[in-house]
């Protein structure tokens, strides 16, 4: 799995808080940092498959024929096929459980359904939650039958999924950090940001770690028309971010994305290295980063509950991006992480594509979970 990617150590250096953050080694380069020719589409689609191993298997989707086309129904069609495979198993059993539900007090009947939640990455806490609220209000207003009750499970799964989604770009540079561990979708992400937010956009190649991530969102820049800002490989990602900032000032940017490289929660050096970059940042415009958005990659389940913790404890994630909601199995842990840690998800990604990021709507992701097949 890309959250299993080792890295290596990250040089002590890096820890050090930069006494100045633009070492003489090399000179920042505003969309010119050398490359070799990537032209050729295909050698385009080389680079960005180097050095990373997504985790992400299209031929998984096609064994199941589950492989989601343009005509299933736009972006929304595109969540409920890939859920399919959930709602065949999961929701399929929750669809199944909640077809024989006849009376509130039956505890068999509730004690299924949380069953069944856990199991799609609800996680024990949220599920208790949701069950004991569900049943409460079912024996209040006397529910008995199964259209009702899942009028209710919806209504309540968006409660609990309601946050503000809007992204707040109204500063000039509105800078934006994409943090996350590795391979959850951050570049491609960025990459369909560019297309997704008004104004001009510059990106800045901060994930200066991985083999070919600075050619993977130079593609991106070269696709969308966004200046990229990038050094060389190794180079002090902080340092980067640094530059990156001036970079949109001086050239009146209204959005900057600062890709980074992707780390796991748990390594307490490679989080400490990012802390760096939010500092930097901070440093130059005090109240930047004005989002910390993180991709969550929703086919890794609870997991994806923990890594929302270690890196909201570490750099103050204002937002979640879900991703790769057109490959799972399980969308519960999207009510795992807005119910235990209040961070609002903001959008979600549903494929590949620059058209396969939209904003979060808590009532249709619900419906997309709950809803009848
Ligand atoms: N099916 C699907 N694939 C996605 C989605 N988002 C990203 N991917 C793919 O996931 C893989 C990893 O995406 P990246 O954007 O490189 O992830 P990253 O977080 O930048 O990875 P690192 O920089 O290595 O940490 C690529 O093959 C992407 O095309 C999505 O919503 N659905
Ligand atoms: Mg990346």
């Amino acid at each position: 799995m890309a959250t299993d990617i080792e890295q290596p150590e990250v040089e002590e250096e890096i820890l050090d808080e930069p006494a100045d953050v633009e070492p003489e080694d090399s000179k920042p380069e505003v969309e010119t940092v050398e490359v070799e020719e990537l032209a050729v589409e295909d050698e385009v689609a080389e680079a960005e498959q180097a050095g990373f191993e997504p985790d992400f298997e299209p031929d998984a989707a096609e064994e199941t024929g589950e492989l989601v086309s343009e005509e299933s129904g736009g972006w929304f069609g595109r969540l409920r096929s890939g859920l399919k495979r959930s709602r065949e198993s999961v929701v399929g059993q929750l669809n199944a459980a909640i077809a024989e539900f006849r009376d509130a007090g039956d505890e068999e009947f509730w004690e299924r359904v949380e069953e069944i939640l856990i199991s799609s990455d609800v996680g024990v806490n949220t599920t208790a939650k949701l069950v004991a609220e569900l049943e409460q209000e079912a024996l209040e207003k006397n529910i008995t039958s199964s259209d009702q009750l899942r009028k209710l499970m919806i209504e309540h799964a968006a409660r609990m999924l309601e946050g503000p989604v809007e992204l707040d770009i109204s500063r000039k540079p509105t800078v934006v950090l994409m943090v996350g561990v590795n391979g959850t979708g951050k570049t491609t992400t960025i990459g369909k940001l560019v297309n997704y937010l008004p104004g001009e956009v510059m990106l800045a190649a901060g994930d200066t770690f991985r083999a070919a991530a600075i050619e993977q969102l130079q593609t991106w820049g070269e696709r969308t028309g966004a200046p990229v800002v990038a050094r060389q490989r190794g180079a002090d990602a902080a340092a980067v971010a640094h530059e990156a900032v001036e970079a949109a000032q001086q050239q009146n940017a209204d959005v900057l994305l600062v890709d980074t490289a992707g780390r796991l929660h748990t390594k307490i050096n490679l989080m400490a290295e990012l802390e760096k970059v939010r500092r930097v940042i901070e440093r130059r415009i005090p109240d930047a980063p004005h989002e910390v958005l993180m991709t969550v990659d929703a086919t890794t389940g609870q997991n994806g509950l923990r890594q929302v913790k270690m890196f909201a404890e570490s750099v103050g994630v204002t937002g979640i991006i879900l991703t790769k909601l057109d490959g799972t199995a399980k969308g519960g842990i999207a009510l795992a992480i807005a119910n235990e840690t209040g961070i609002p998800i903001k959008m979600i990604s549903v494929g590949e594509k620059v058209g396969d990021l939209h904003p979060f709507d808590a009532r249709e992701f619900a419906e997309a979970l709950f809803g009848d097949l």
